[in-house]
């Protein structure tokens, strides 16, 4: 559903609760122990017990001044009218917040919305986005996913490979902009890169969270601001701050690709 479509479906069915609930407009009040009557013309009358239906004992109830009954009504189509526009408000808050979040398990067998630089293969392979590398090392081969920018966000996913294992983030592939959380072996690092050079934020470090191939690992980071907290396999293993790239892509990164396969797979992007 799109932002305007949800918009425009709430604003029409608060109009909606709040028309059918005000009385003369398709709610008539009718009291305890009267029967509603209906003449000739389609209005409503009504007979009080113990009289005879005749002129004189026939109320026609829609030519009767507005009562306390009726104002009462109309509170009550206003609170609900309002009511529904309020939730109507919050869900419409929470799908907008909602639209830049990505889950993405590759179960269908695609991959929409990735783009690679033209380096090895990546395709889904039962349910896996699979990487395999052809030729020889020296450029990072990467895929981008491309249908959003992220300033903010937590990006996590699982990555199998017995070499380089990394997630890239706040990328423009174009200026040659990223963030990398790199791992190898038993040892993880943060780099920067702009333009064409790279820079250490976090140079090498152990961390007994990480686990061996074959096993997957699952990377995380918590990007806010300038602020870069790293997870692997939920285990926080350190923090980084960096002015440099303040949005864009998330992707991953495989650096010796040679006759590598790696796998990547349960990408979830969930923008602050
Ligand atoms: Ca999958």
């Amino acid at each position: 559903m799109t932002r305007k479509r949800a918009l425009s479906a709430i604003v029409a069915l608060s109009l909606f609760m709040f028309t059918v609930t005000q009385p003369g407009w398709g709610v008539e009040k009718v009291k305890t122990g009267e029967k509603p009557m209906t003449t000739g013309d389609g209005l409503s009358m009504v007979q009080s017990p113990g009289e005879v239906p005749g002129a004189g004992a026939v109320e026609r109830v829609a030519t009767t001044k507005p009562s306390a009954t009726k104002k009462k009504g109309l509170l009550t189509a206003l609170l609900i009218g309002g009511a529904v526009l309020t939730v109507g408000i919050a869900v419409y808050l929470i799908l907008a917040h909602a639209s830049k979040s990505l889950d993405e398990n590759f179960d269908d067998g695609q991959a929409d919305g990735w783009a690679t630089n033209g380096y090895g293969s990546w395709q889904v392979v039962s349910g896996v986005y699979t990487f395999t590398g052809s030729g020889s090392n020296g450029e990072n081969a990467y895929s981008w996913y491309n249908l959003a920018d992220y300033t903010d966000f937590t990006y996590e996913a699982r990555i199998r490979n017995g070499g380089d294992q990394a997630i890239v983030f706040r990328g423009n592939a174009a200026s040659q902009d990223w963030y990398v959380f790199y791992a190898w072996g038993t040892q993880w690092a943060v780099f920067r890169m702009t333009g064409s050079s790279w820079s250490y934020l976090q140079n090498y470090t152990a961390s007994p969270a990480l686990k061996y191939y074959p096993e997957w690992n699952t990377f995380k980071v918590m990007a806010s601001g300038t602020g870069f907290t790293l997870f692997i396999n939920n285990v926080q293993v350190g923090v980084v701050t960096d002015a440099a790239l303040a949005k864009g892509k998330i992707g991953f990164q495989i650096r010796n690709h040679a006759g590598v396969k790696a796998e990547y797979d349960d990408v979830r992007v969930t923008s602050n």
